[in-house]
């Protein structure tokens, strides 16, 4: 029996999986990505610094990441070193957008996968709040819609969370996180000059001042969004893991994970590291130039693996080889590293900073792990993705306290290049909210862009078969999953929604 839920994502659609099912388990699952971009190749020709704000394009949610990658790669070709408030400022913004990121994928995106929406329906209280919630949820039940509200996308009968009160006070939190979103969005454009696409980010640093009243303006809004980060997302997202253990182990994919450096600090350290780790062993350092994608299973004419840049062109299948093809599935390549399937995001992130004894993780993971009863071997699991989204939140807010009292008030965080670069390379890395993200950009004469290539966090989780047929990361989550009921395939939904796929992302 086959099974295919689309859209899985409840803003960010397009994402169409198929799981094939014998006896109530997953025997084999289709990650298809049914949408094609380019963006990539379109930048040949366009000046080099046209990328920051031209790679922002491929996505709504995590823009500040490809702005940030992109302004890595021109400083790595370049050799450039930021000044001290160009590397807080940086942070202020990219790390201010994560926690942004990740509490719009708890709330907005998987959270009504645990939550028991229509609890509102018994809500007798006078909030007008919830009153209003009530009205929506009663309206939406009603509606014979194709494409319901973000609130019942693909909604299925399941096991949600059973207690009414418990309910009631997590929708409230799901209703506050909007305000939340503004608020970290404001705070994000304090720096980022604008949300979501920032134009302040640059190849040399930020460009927007640090005057007093920004500053303030930061300080003030951080609080805010500090205490929502420790007061309601962190126990919200402990208390649905109490109730939800099995998912613990719910959604296991390969063990192998793949992170890299990311969040510059003062003292040339990185807040979290980079690592390749297998079953759970102390990782490797990570090298981009082990990193392949291959093309066989995706809508592309040349089959094989490839380096990034070593492709001038995308070539997509002609409209009659597209109709005659039988064996390719999605317009998502398949990144792999040292020819290995990874998974990538915060629990590879998680793991591997944990593995290679990064204190501020360890400290949290340890605690966490005593309160849960789990080990670090469950963050590969559903749950694990969203107590690891979490964990990054809370070393991410506090250090964000750090950063914004270190900065000097009116410097210029930000270095003018001096001249136009010719026949140089460079590669950018970074963690986006969703994982590993890679832009590598081939600067020819004149400083125009002869060849760029961005290998990006959902390109490697969804990805579709490899050359050597295996399945990408997402796709072994769901393979030997129970489904209970074949008609409400929630165990799915939840394992895809953890992952927090992004198409637009995916395929750029
Ligand atoms: Ni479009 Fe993105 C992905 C992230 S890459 S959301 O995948 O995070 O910066």
């Amino acid at each position: 029996m086959k099974i295919s839920i689309d859209p899985v994502t409840r803003i960010e659609g397009h994402l169409k999986v198929e799981t094939f099912i014998e006896g109530n388990k997953v025997v084999d699952a289709k990650a298809h990505a049914d949408m094609y971009r380019g963006i990539e190749k379109a930048l040949i020709g366009y000046d080099y610094l046209a990328a920051i704000q031209i790679t922002q394009r491929a996505c709504g949610c995590c823009p500040y990441a490809h702005a940030e990658a992109a302004a890595l790669a021109i400083e790595d070709a370049l050799d450039i070193e930021l000044n001290k408030n160009g590397k807080l400022l940086r942070n202020l913004i990219i790390a201010g957008y994560k926690v942004n990121d990740y509490v719009l994928h708890f709330y907005t995106l998987s959270s009504l996968d645990f939550i028991d929406v229509t609890a509102i329906l018994n809500y007798k209280g006078n909030s007008d709040k919830l009153n209003q919630f009530k009205e929506v949820v009663k309206r939406e039940l009603q509606s014979k819609s194709i494409f319901p509200s973000p609130i019942f996308t693909n909604r299925y009968k399941g096991n949600y969370l059973e207690l009414k009160e418990l309910n009631i006070a997590l929708i409230n939190h799901y209703l506050e996180h909007f305000e939340f979103l503004r608020k970290s969005n404001e705070l994000v454009r304090i720096f980022g000059s604008k949300a979501p696409h920032m134009v302040s980010i640059e190849a040399g640093g930020v460009t927007t001042k640090p005057t007093p009243e920004r500053v303030l303006k930061y300080i003030e809004l951080l609080k805010e969004v500090k205490k929502f980060v420790e007061e309601k997302y962190i126990p919200d997202v402990l208390i649905v893991g109490s109730h939800f253990k099995e998912y613990f182990k719910i959604g296991k994919g390969v063990n192998n994970f793949l992170s890299v450096n990311t969040i510059l600090d003062l003292d040339g350290n990185y807040l979290f590291w980079d690592g390749f780790s297998k079953d759970f062993n102390i990782p490797e350092k990570v090298d981009p130039n082990e990193i392949i994608e291959y093309q066989d299973y995706s809508y592309y004419k040349r089959d094989g693996a490839y380096k990034p840049l070593e492709l001038q062109e995308l070539l997509p299948l002609s409209l009659e080889e597209f109709k005659q093809n039988k064996k390719k599935y999605s317009w998502s390549k398949a990144p792999r590293y040292k020819d290995e399937v990874v998974e990538v995001g915060p629990a590879a992130v998680v793991i591997n900073n944990y593995l290679r004894g990064n204190k501020k993780v360890v400290d949290l993971v340890d605690k966490f792990n005593k309160m849960l009863g789990i080990t670090i071997k469950d963050y590969n699991s559903v749950m694990g993705r969203h107590l690891s989204r979490a964990i990054l939140s809370k070393i991410i807010v506090e250090k964000l306290e750090e950063w914004i009292n270190l900065v000097d008030i009116d410097e210029l965080g930000f270095i003018q290049l001096k001249n136009v670069p010719n026949n140089v390379r460079g590669i950018g890395l970074t963690e986006a909210t969703r994982g590993v993200l890679a832009h590598f950009t081939d600067i020819g004469e004149n400083g125009f862009i002869r060849n760029y290539d961005m290998v990006v966090p959902t390109t490697w989780n969804i990805s579709p078969l490899d050359g050597k047929n295996r399945h990408g990361a997402l796709e072994e989550m769901l393979i030997g999953t129970k489904v209970k009921d074949p008609k409400n395939p929630i165990e799915i939904a939840r394992i895809i929604r953890s992952i927090d796929p992004c198409l637009a992302c995916s395929v750029h």
